[in-house]
């Protein structure tokens, strides 16, 4: 039987899912890809589910595109790369992004190219103390792909987005932190411990109004603030007529703990 690419499990709520090939520093092929998109599926079809993490088998998180994958065998070289984009990494960042349900990436080492990209299209990252963030691309003469020159200018500045896919050098997990790639570093041997409990803290939450808060900041980037005030209240209205924000204002008149229920 091969060996599965992609690990999933699910416990209390959350989905966890592995990326699987940890001698390849889990860089993806096309097999992977489909792998996990079914892996998100299937994840979409239970409801019991109201967190996903992310992860990454052994020493790094994921080093992009596999380049042996990308190799046509007939010519020696590689291939198109549109196909891979188009099919396989432009569907995953989108299903990232626009999951309703809250998204955490534990970047347990190595990010590079549309690895470091994929986790910065999770909603929460955190990143092991010696896990380094890298825009390959220029490397092998590419550019920014996998949503990279959509989210890097947003999250640090035109300048030091720039410097990152220019230079292609690594970026430590502590600087990500402080320049605002990410939310978290953790040191390694607690990685996992405190990315399952802020997944699992997340799983109690509200989880409809959390699929609103993902649609309401990704639609802020692109939108005038008239634009956005009219969307903040047309989502207000769904969240309001949420179970969830019933027993919230019950809980805080009756001074307990609410106990959401994700609908
Ligand atoms: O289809 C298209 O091309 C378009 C899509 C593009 C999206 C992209 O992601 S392009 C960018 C692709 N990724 C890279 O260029 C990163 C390549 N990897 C590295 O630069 C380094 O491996 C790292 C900096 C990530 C880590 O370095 P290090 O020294 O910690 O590990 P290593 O020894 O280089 O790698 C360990 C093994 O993983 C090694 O295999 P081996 O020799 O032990 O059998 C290495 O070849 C393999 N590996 C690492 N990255 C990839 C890979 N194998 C295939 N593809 C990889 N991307």
């Amino acid at each position: 039987m091969p060996s599965s690419c992609i690990l999933l499990s699910t416990t209390d709520g959350v989905a966890e899912v592995t990326l699987n090939r940890p001698d390849k520093l889990n860089s993806f092929t096309r097999a992977m890809h489909a792998e996990l998109r079914a892996a998100l599926a299937s994840i979409r079809n239970d409801t019991s589910v109201r967190a996903i993490l992310l992860t990454g088998a052994g020493r790094g998180f994921c080093a992009g595109q596999d380049l042996d994958d990308v190799i046509n065998p007939a010519t020696g070289k590689p291939g198109t790369v549109s196909n891979t984009l188009l099919e396989d990494y432009n569907p995953l960042i989108r299903a990232l992004q626009e999951s309703l349900l809250p998204v955490v990436c534990a970047v347990n080492g190595v990010a590079a190219g549309a690895g470091a990209n994929i986790a910065l299209a999770c909603d929460v990252v955190l990143a092991a103390r010696s896990a380094v963030f890298l825009q390959a691309f220029a490397k092998i003469g590419l550019v920014p792909d996998a949503g990279g020159s959509y989210f890097l200018p947003r999250l640090v500045g035109m300048a030091r987005a720039k410097g990152l896919a220019m230079l292609a050098d690594k970026l430590p997990a502590e600087t990500a932190l402080q320049w605002g790639l990410i939310w978290q570093v953790v040191d390694d041997d607690h990685l996992m411990e405190e990315a399952r409990l802020l997944a699992r803290r997340l799983a109690t939450q509200p989880t409809l109004a959390l699929g609103l808060i993902k649609r309401e900041f990704h639609a802020s980037c692109g939108n005038s603030l008239a634009d956005q005030l009219a969307l903040e209240a047309d989502l207000q209205s769904t969240a309001a007529q949420s179970h969830d924000y019933h027993e919230g204002v019950a809980a805080f008149l009756a001074k307990r703990k609410p106990v959401f229920e994700g609908r």
